[in-house]
């Protein structure tokens, strides 16, 4: 049986001496993974602003007066444009964000399912966040090629009605199970630095860590406190609390990849490296995350020099999915993509797959 963490096991690591705590997340990182490899992720929002929900970080909340620029739906051709950039920029995995309060079975949805099939055809690794899903909605997903999918628990589930009151935890505890019964791998973490405390921080590890199968990837945001927001005054958090909780994260989840992601703007780049030493094996790189600003991609690069690392290449961590969700791309009159041949099936025979993972491995050398 899985072991099961407790509230006091996983404060108990926390609360290490920070040497100690390290020493332990780095020696774990090192048996399950190669330190150093990290993965290069980019975000795109493909919808952006105007969401219904009250999410008191999010500058995409409708009711909340900040200072985004609102975009309707991407077009496939610009998703497809988007996409080519991040893997140009070294990126193995795209993550498509809409600020949506849940997926809705519409014509945007299809478009979507168009996009996810494009991107994985550029073989990289596709994520989706979405807001809630169905399980059928997650197995339209998973047939066009999906990859992943990020569901943040945010925080403890105490602390969760302090910041959201528009949806309950178990909304968010149903979509991951949704997609992981589709075979997704499941994306979710959450933020720090919403005025929680250290029992909260730990208490959403341990209901992340107690998931199974643990999710695949665990996302550890610093708050962007974006004026306009109700939690534009929340102070910065202390680098050190983001340490504690990426080396906390990689012990009790010892095979996920860890991201390092939301307030990477406001991290010396030595601080950034006590992440990595801890544990932290990828990054959102490009000059946006959604809506807030990025580190530019060219430091990020320069410090992998220095530190040694490497960006990681897509699907080593899981087989390509294949993409079987009966759309072919062509393009139309207007130059954006459009799909036919509903029954068509795109299938890779399993020597070819092999082979394509074979020669990724090579690249990535
Ligand atoms: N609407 C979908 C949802 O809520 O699941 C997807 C998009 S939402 C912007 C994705 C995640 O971004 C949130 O769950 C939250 O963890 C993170 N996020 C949003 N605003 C943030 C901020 N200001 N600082 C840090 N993380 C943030
Ligand atoms: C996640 O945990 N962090 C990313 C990704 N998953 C979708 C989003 C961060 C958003 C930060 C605020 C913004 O740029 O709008
Ligand atoms: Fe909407 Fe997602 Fe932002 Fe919440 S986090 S307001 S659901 S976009």
């Amino acid at each position: 049986m899985d072991k099961k963490w407790t509230l006091d096991s996983v404060l108990e690591i926390y609360n290490k001496p920070l040497m100690e705590l390290i020493y332990e997340a780095a020696t774990t990182h090192r048996l399950n993974h190669n330190p150093l490899e990290v993965q290069i992720s980019t975000l795109l929002s493909i919808k952006t602003g105007g969401c219904p929900e009250d999410c008191g970080y999010c500058p995409q909340a409708a009711r909340y007066h900040t200072d985004i620029e609102k975009n309707d739906l991407m077009s496939v051709s610009q998703v497809k444009a988007q996409a080519l950039r991040a893997k140009s920029n070294g990126s193995s995995r795209l993550c498509m964000g809409a600020a949506w309060r849940n997926i809705q079975n519409n014509e945007e949805f299809d478009q979507v399912l168009e996009m996810v099939e494009t991107v994985n055809g550029l073989d990289m690794e596709v994520c989706c966040t979405l807001g809630m899903m169905t399980e059928e909605q997650a197995k339209r997903l998973a047939d066009a090629g999906l990859y992943a999918y990020n569901h943040n628990l945010d925080s403890s589930e105490d602390h969760y009605k302090e910041i959201i009151s528009t949806r309950e935890y178990d909304d968010r505890i149903k979509t991951i199970e949704n997609a992981s019964k589709a075979g997704i791998s499941v994306c979710s973490g959450g933020i720090i630095g919403m005025g929680e405390t250290d029992g909260d921080r730990c208490s959403m590890l341990v209901t992340l860590a107690n998931m199974s199968p643990q999710p695949k990837s665990v996302p550890i945001n610093a708050l962007v406190a974006v004026e306009g927001t109700p939690l534009e005054e929340q102070k910065p958090v202390p680098i050190w609390d983001m340490v504690r909780m990426v080396a906390t994260t990689r012990i009790v989840m010892p095979e996920a990849v860890v991201r390092l992601s939301a307030g990477r703007t406001d991290m010396t780049d030595e601080g950034q490296s006590l992440c990595f030493m801890a544990g932290a094996s990828s990054i959102f790189a490009g000059d946006k995350l959604l809506t807030t600003p990025n580190p530019d991609v060219k430091n990020d690069m320069k410090l992998f020099d220095v530190l040694g690392l490497k960006p990681k290449a897509p699907f080593e961590d899981g087989d390509q999915p294949v993409s079987n969700s009966g759309y072919k791309e062509c393009m139309s009159t207007k130059g954006n993509v459009k799909w036919s041949r509903p029954d068509h099936k795109i299938e890779r025979n399993e020597e070819a797959k092999s082979k394509a993972k074979v020669a990724r491995k090579e690249l990535s050398k």
